[in-house]
């Protein structure tokens, strides 16, 4: 039988009536723990175990990955984190992207040594960093595509097919894409993770992770979870699962206001440089095109100036929000240097290209017509 689409599947997919009272739309189990009745062994213990919310999640997440199984958590830190302590452990090499969101360049730079692991920095967008660290005994690789907030592209393929030679596994943090634009599973990689808290969610109103990959491996990293106590709310696994429904639709509307922004910023003479995939010029545009299916809501772009100059345009807006955090369906904007990559040290920001004149927009599914409007007033009174 042929598969359903990905829209049935993002409404239906890993549900089924209630088979007790027939309610149609997911119950929330909000309860932490299970009365223990005659079934043995029990299906539900308690809710840091499992959960029937939870799990309905972790079935749909899995079903638009393509993967074999999932597990939900409590935000995208503790679904990178569950992953890498399931794979990896003391005295184990894990190569970690440079060009990553910042607290995962800070679990990476910070964390993981003092559990014991050896963490190699790399740029996964050079193929001789990446060959480079799997010489060096890398077992596992964490990487974003694209890089945050830079939105150069990574070749997935390429590089999962260097890590299999090495025996290498690969993770891919694919919260900027959603599995509607890029599927990186299908492109070789072992695992997927997800700040659900972003477009799965959409709403901008929980927080929550999701780890996609094989059978064994989600029950290892269920395991890890379990003693880390990194479950997530059932009520926040209910809100991410109400928000996947519509997920195609935000995302095919976040990619098409997100090419009009960078297209009108690109004509602003305060503006130096737009980086989004979408664009053709952009230098990933031809691997964007082959690797994901949409360009995106996400785009980056360069003001004349520094932090300075940024700071009074960020105040001068009044429908776009400065804050943190991304895949809302309003548009949020933000200053990476000094906000979600201030954890990094300065040399590095400026070798990845994160300067203080850098600009992070999430652009938000209100009428393309009104961003623009909103940015034009900002910009022309830098
Ligand atoms: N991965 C990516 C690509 C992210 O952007 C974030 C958070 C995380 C993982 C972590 O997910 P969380 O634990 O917050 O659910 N990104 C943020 C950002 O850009 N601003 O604030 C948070």
């Amino acid at each position: 039988m042929r598969e359903k689409g990905f829209s049935t599947r993002a409404v239906h997919g890993g549900e089924e009536p209630c088979p007790v009272t027939g309610a149609h739309a997911v119950p929330l189990y909000q309860t932490s723990t299970f009365v223990l009745g005659r079934e043995l062994p029990p299906r539900y213990v308690y809710t840091r175990h499992g959960n029937p919310t939870q799990e309905v999640l972790e079935r749909k997440v899995a079903l638009l990955e393509g993967g074999e199984a999932a597990l939900a958590t409590a935000s995208g830190m503790a679904a990178i984190l569950t992953s890498l302590l399931a794979l990896a452990g003391r005295g184990e090499r894990v190569a970690c992207s440079a060009a990553v969101y910042g607290g995962t360049y800070s679990l990476a730079r910070n964390l993981l040594p003092r559990l014991g692991m050896e963490v190699m920095m790399f740029d996964p967008r050079r193929r001789e960093e990446t060959e480079g660290v799997l010489r060096r005994g890398a077992k596992v690789l964490l990487l974003e595509t694209p890089t945050n907030p830079t939105l150069d592209l990574v070749d997935l393929r390429e590089v999962c097919e260097l890590a299999k030679e090495r025996g290498a596994k690969v993770i891919v943090d694919n919260t900027l894409m959603t599995p509607y634009y890029q599927r990186p599973l299908e492109l070789g990689a072992e695992v997927v993770v997800h700040s659900a808290t972003k477009y799965l969610c959409g709403h901008g109103d929980a927080l929550g992770g999701v780890v996609v990959g094989e059978e064994g491996f989600i029950s290892e990293a269920r395991r890890v979870l379990v003693l880390t106590g990194g479950a997530i709310s059932p009520f926040n696994a209910w809100l991410i699962l109400r928000g996947i429904k519509t997920l195609p639709l935000r995302m095919e509307r976040h990619s098409q206001n997100a090419l009009r922004v960078a297209e009108f910023l690109r004509s602003h003479p305060r503006v130096r440089r737009v980086r989004y995939p979408g664009l053709p010029d952009h230098p990933g545009h031809e691997l964007a095109r082959r690797q994901m299916s949409g360009f995106g809501g996400m785009v980056s772009f360069e003001l004349e100036g520094g932090r300075e100059e940024v700071y009074r345009m960020m105040g001068g807006l009044e429908l776009v929000k400065c804050a943190v955090s991304l895949g809302d369906v309003s548009s949020l904007i933000e200053h990476p240097a000094s906000m979600t990559h201030r954890a990094l040290p300065e040399e590095e920001r400026e070798r990845l290209g994160i300067g203080e004149g850098l600009v992070r927009l999430s652009v938000g599914v209100e009428d393309a017509e009104d961003i623009i409007e909103d940015l034009e007033k900002a910009l022309d009174a830098v």
